[in-house]
């Protein structure tokens, strides 16, 4: 008999059950005591559910009516220029759905139709080219998964633990596979002859939202991985996430994903522009700050349990999962602490690291109904290792926003539930 058939977990379960028997709980009915839900014909199977295109596009049921963004109100002053949070602790696997895909605009989300697009390659090409959406759709498409985070994520933690909730900690975050046109087939289209060495070149990427988010990129990475992208998760990306074209970069911060892409330059230097000055830059400790901090460092945090998704069946098995990343390339190990990083086991992937993609681990575990300070710790392809948060605080000082990578703490009390806090 192979070890799945023998009575194991399964034979626990039911053990727990029993043992809360005369408990009106969910889901801890004892075997001998009728079910209604069995025993009774249900009202669902007298009669007719609803028949195809009662919804031509299907939205989330009733029931799952909490599994949405939200944003945190004193955070910005009004929505337009804003931010809004993935419901991470709500989701499993790694490809996060549009609907719920966190929103950062800088001047709202713009409607902007296919007929009216346009993107223009200009600046040090052979010839300046002007695209038209039906234009994209003819060259070669590529099809990758990839993460988006923007720098700010985990940024409002720096000083304390402060928001409760893995959504809000970490939810600045969203996983898509994305089609689309390679900047690089792009670029060679317009010619790069008249840039000659392309070693110091740059490219400009601009929205055509007003605030218009330009960010400059050194020519070796646009020339690399760099995704013009018009698809995600298989369907037209969503107004909000730049509809109908978006630039995609992988592993480096999400201000530089430019939506309603309409411009590429190519120019012999950087332009220094507000996004890259004033904004998503990291303010040290002696007050200068570092530019150029493109890559997001590898980072995990335990989804479940957390705040938003706290322990309701008590001592027994339990899953413990959650997510890890790298901008650097793809996870090869997780590991998870219960007792704020003293010890650690390794978890498992739910599938081998990919590069630059969300990769989802499990621990099952058995919990012994007491204290956890959980922690998860992620480890990349280059063999970096997620910082402390005193870790990262000794490196950077305690100015930053942006560029949080470090190792957070959920404390799970007995009652199941679970706080935001600090261990240093
Ligand atoms: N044109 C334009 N592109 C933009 C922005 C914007 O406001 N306008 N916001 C940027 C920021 S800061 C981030 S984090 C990502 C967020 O992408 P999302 O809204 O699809 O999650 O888009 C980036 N691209
Ligand atoms: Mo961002």
């Amino acid at each position: 008999m192979s070890d799945i058939l023998k009575p194991s977990r399964r034979a626990f379960l039911r053990g727990s059950a029993a043992a809360a028997a005369g408990l009106t709980a969910a889901g801890t009915a004892r075997a001998s005591d009728p079910d209604p839900l069995i025993t009774e014909t249900q009202d669902w199977a007298m009669v007719f559910g609803d028949g195809v295109d009662a919804t031509p596009y299907g939205l989330p049921i009733q029931y799952e009516s909490d599994v949405v963004r939200r944003n945190v109100e004193w955070l910005t002053a009004d929505t337009t220029s804003s931010i809004n949070f993935t419901p991470i602790h709500a989701l499993d696997g790694t490809i996060t759905p549009q609907g719920c895909a966190f929103e950062r605009h800088h001047s709202g989300a713009i409607e902007l139709r296919k007929q009216d697009y346009r993107l223009m390659i200009n600046g040090l090409v052979d010839t300046p080219l002007v695209f038209t959406y039906a234009d994209l759709e003819r060259f070669p498409r590529e099809n990758h998964v990839y993460f988006c985070e923007c720098a700010a994520n985990t940024g409002m933690e720096w000083a304390g633990a402060q928001l409760n909730g893995a959504q809000f900690t970490h939810g600045m975050i969203h996983n898509m596979e994305y089609t689309g046109v390679s900047l690089r087939t792009l670029l060679g289209e317009a010619g790069l002859e008249a840039a000659g060495d392309l070693s110091d070149k740059w490219v400009y990427v601009e929205g055509a939202d007003a605030s218009s988010n330009g960010r400059s990129i050194p020519m070796d990475k646009a020339l690399d991985d760099v995704l013009v992208a018009f698809k995600a998760n298989g369907e037209a990306l969503r107004k909000e996430h730049g509809y109908p074209v978006r630039l995609v970069v992988p592993g480096w911060e999400g201000n530089m994903w430019v939506k309603w892409l309409r411009r590429v330059e190519v120019m012999d230097g950087p332009v220094e522009s507000r996004e890259e000055t004033s904004k998503y830059t990291d303010t040290l400790a002696d007050g200068t700050s570092r530019k150029w901090t493109w890559v997001m460092d590898a980072k995990s945090v335990i989804t479940s349990p957390s705040p938003q998704a706290p322990i309701t069946h008590g001592s027994g098995p339990l899953v413990i999962s959650g997510l890890a990343w790298s901008g650097h390339g793809a996870i090869t190990r997780v590991d998870i602490s219960k007792d704020g990083g003293k010890t650690w086991e390794t978890a498992r992937l739910a599938k081998p690291g990919e590069k630059m993609a969300l990769t989802r681990f499990y621990l099952d575990t058995d919990w012994n109904g007491e204290d956890m300070l959980l922690q998860a710790r992620a480890m990349d392809e280059t063999g970096y290792v997620q910082p402390t948060k005193e870790e990262l605080r000794d490196m950077r000082g305690e100015n930053s926003i942006y560029h949080n990578n470090c190792i957070q703490t959920w404390h799970v009390k007995p009652s199941g539930e679970a706080e935001n806090v600090e261990v240093s």
